[in-house]
């Protein structure tokens, strides 16, 4: 995606949050006025305070999950392909013209919704498939890439999508690469 696009998009979405205040805020039939339905993906994990603030400092992991988080060794043991409970749900959405998606983190760990045009390594090297892939030029050097720090996710945070034009879009986390959705515009 052009960079220009981009910034037009971050652009229409602090115009909407800001200007109307309401976009968030669907009805109870998941209205958003004029800007169609607000649909929902929700950025999870299943990280272990105790082990990941251990091992990657204080801080990492906010989650609440108690004996059932994933401890640290178990999620390096999933790598390459990346632990399972590290996801966007769902997995595809099907969305119409002028809907809006609204990501959600409901984990433990800073994540980032980010729109790539091909899937593929994060800006966390040992965490990509082959560890040490280059990262797709969307994730390429982290928070200093405009289209990193403008999708980032921090825990409890939420990030509006508006203006997707018709067509295949991917996200992808930056910086667990595995974590990865579709959405199709009608
Ligand atoms: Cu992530």
């Amino acid at each position: 995606m052009a960079l220009r696009e981009q910034l037009h998009r971050i652009g229409l979405a602090l115009v909407l949050v800001v200007g109307t205040g309401t976009l968030g805020v669907a009805d109870d039939k998941g209205r958003a006025d004029e800007h169609g339905r607000v649909q929902q993906v929700v950025v999870l994990d299943n990280c272990d305070p105790a082990t990941f603030n251990e091992a990657a400092g204080p801080g990492t992991c906010l989650n609440v999950t108690g004996p059932q988080g994933v401890a640290f060794p178990a999620f390096l043991a999933a790598l390459p392909a990346g632990h399972p409970q590290w996801l966007f749900y769902p997995a595809t959405l099907r969305i119409k013209r002028g809907d809006t998606v609204r990501a959600v983190n409901q984990g433990g760990e800073i994540h980032t919704f980010t729109e790539v045009e091909e899937f593929g390594g994060g800006f966390v090297p040992p965490l990509n498939d082959p560890p040490n892939a280059p990262a797709v030029l969307e994730c390429a050097d982290g928070h200093a890439n405009i289209s990193v720090a403008s999708t980032r996710l921090i825990q409890g945070s939420s990030l509006l999508v508006t203006d997707l034009p018709k067509g295949v879009h991917r996200f992808e986390c930056c910086i667990h690469p595995w974590m990865r959705m579709e959405i199709e515009v009608k």
